[in-house]
């Protein structure tokens, strides 16, 4: 369903009374809840409506004297920290039998650990825009990977950036109040730091330290980051630490100048995608179970990733924010393929128990990790086994920021909200991905409910839509359809298509009808060469 309503909650200020920090009152006109806090109540950490019971109890035992009324933001602040080619079993907590990431097991059973949590599409660029934008990236025309635009293409693939036009996460949180910041890998447009096309601050960064795509020469004393449209030169370290550097140095920041405004920050890590550069302390820990010199190199990638978490959350609580901070952790898609190109020779990323890897659109090029933590408003220990979906993120982050949408804005995602409480979402339409330059055939997906779909398309892989192919691809039908029951077959290993044809046939009808609406409203670029 199109998303068009504009939520009409106003932006008025909250309120909160505190009462000898053992409970909280946060006014806002018309919510008010009450949050219980540090009590040895076994719903902690609930809102409760205005009515509960323990109100009028707790309001006597409290006196007059020890209520303090200020004028306060109580919205949370919110980080995204996306990795880059992190395999779906790359993490402890996921079932790496040797990779150490003790931090974010610790988010994980200090939040929520989703099972079943989809990137917006397989491969970094459309990724990277449909979590931004909170829609299909094919929408705004980004179809696969963004190459540098210093050669003119006969598909256009030089032109294809995220365009001013787009609504972003930054954007309209901007616009609600916040401080919003961005570090690490753009990959959202192929002139980089080029007036010819928006930067990051275009799309609603107050502040941003970023690079185009990969860091180079390589994550080891990277040359080529850009902050706020200034090449910084070589710097010292790894590339995931150097970017919580920024992360931890702009939010410290932040919560000395302005301590009562919340703050978005979009942390994009480069680890793991080659070229891989490790510290040699922590590759060292890893010869002993790693069968190669490569692999070793890998594995300790991903534990700097997790120290790098680690100190981004500690920095959190050190500030006394890490109760009212969201923070999501995933990756862009699924891990890269071993040797697939010259220099992916470090590229160990697991996909077990999924079939397939990046590029792919079977469940492992975007089915990745998905962390959420909130000590404040999350329940600790949680598995949330319902579909969700990098896309959610807009709708849920705008939610918790009262932010505007504007009118007709079509989204195709859904907030997450309820799951703090364990309730279920609702999904007005289903997950789909089209991505014409997948490694396997089947280049349209689509998760329904417990259900995986796959249909192929009587086309060349393409890169790019554009004038000179768009009829070719109007006119290819979805075809071959397979139908895989996620919940008892995760690796996608028995097509139940022949064996259900009436269930195979609803299936196909709203995928057909969901990827139509899908190429009705993807941008069309059009070639500078005819
Ligand atoms: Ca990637």
């Amino acid at each position: 369903m199109v998303n068009t309503k504009k939520r009409k909650k106003p932006h008025f200020p909250a309120y909160r009374i505190s009462v000898n920090r053992s409970f909280t009152l946060n006014l806002r006109p018309l919510i008010l809840t009450v949050e219980l806090n540090n009590l040895p109540y076994p719903m902690n950490h609930k809102s409760y409506p205005f009515w509960h019971p323990l109100i009028p109890v707790l309001i006597l035992l409290t006196t007059w004297s020890a209520i303090s009324l200020r004028g306060e933001d109580s919205r949370p602040n919110i980080i995204v920290i996306i990795c880059d080619d992190l395999g779906y079993g790359d993490l402890g907590v996921y079932g790496h039998p040797y990779i150490q990431t003790p931090n974010l097991d610790n988010m994980a059973s200090e939040g929520i650990l989703c099972t079943d949590f989809y990137s917006t599409a397989p491969v970094c660029s459309p990724s990277r825009v449909g979590l931004l934008t909170g829609r299909s990236p094919n929408r705004a025309g980004v179809y696969d990977w963004i190459p540098p635009g210093n050669a003119v293409r006969p598909d256009a693939r030089e032109q294809v950036h995220m365009q001013a036009s787009e609504v972003t996460i930054p954007k309209l949180l901007k616009e609600a109040g916040y401080a919003t910041a961005m570090a690490g890998k753009w990959h959202c447009n192929s002139l980089f730091n080029s007036p010819e096309q928006p930067q990051p601050g275009d799309a609603g960064f107050d502040h941003w330290f970023g690079t185009q795509n990969n860091a180079a020469p390589s994550h080891a004393n990277p040359r080529n980051f850009v902050r706020n449209g200034e090449p910084v030169g070589p710097i010292e370290g790894y590339s995931c630490q150097i970017v919580a550097d920024e992360g931890i140095h702009w939010i410290s920041e932040h919560q000395k100048k302005n301590p009562d405004q919340p703050f978005f920050f979009y942390m994009a890590f480069h680890e793991p995608h080659e070229p891989i550069a490790s510290p040699e302390e922590i590759t060292a820990s890893y010869r002993t179970v790693a069968a190669t010199e490569k692999e070793a190199a890998y594995f300790a990638n991903v534990e700097n990733v997790d120290r790098a978490v680690g100190r981004v959350l500690a920095t959190l609580k050190s500030l006394a924010i890490d109760e009212n901070t969201l923070v999501v952790f995933t990756s862009d898609n699924g891990p890269e393929t071993l040797n697939r190109y010259r220099t992916a020779d470090h590229s160990w990323g697991r996909a077990e128990p999924l079939r397939g890897m990046k590029l792919w659109t079977t469940e492992a090029g975007f089915r990745v990790a998905g962390i959420l933590r909130w000590p404040g408003r999350i329940q600790s220990g949680q598995v949330e086994r319902q579909a969700l979906s990098a896309l959610d993120f807009l709708p849920t982050f705008t939610k918790l920021a009262g932010a505007d949408l504007p009118e007709n804005l079509q989204l195709d995602g859904t907030d997450l909200i309820g799951i703090a409480t364990g309730k279920p979402i609702t999904r007005s339409k289903p997950l789909v991905w089209a991505y014409y330059n997948a490694i396997n055939e089947h280049r349209v997906a689509m998760r329904d409910g417990n259900w995986k779909v796959l249909a192929r398309l009587d086309l060349p892989k393409l890169q790019n839509l554009h004038t000179g192919n768009i009829q070719t691809v109007m006119d290819a039908q979805l075809q071959t359809i397979e139908v895989y029951d996620l919940t008892h077959d995760i690796g996608e290993a028995r097509n139940l298509a022949g064996d259900n044809p009436r269930l195979t046939k609803r299936l196909s009808k709203k995928l057909t009808n969901n990827y139509r609406e899908l190429l009705e409203n993807s941008h069309i670029w059009t070639p500078q060469i005819p």
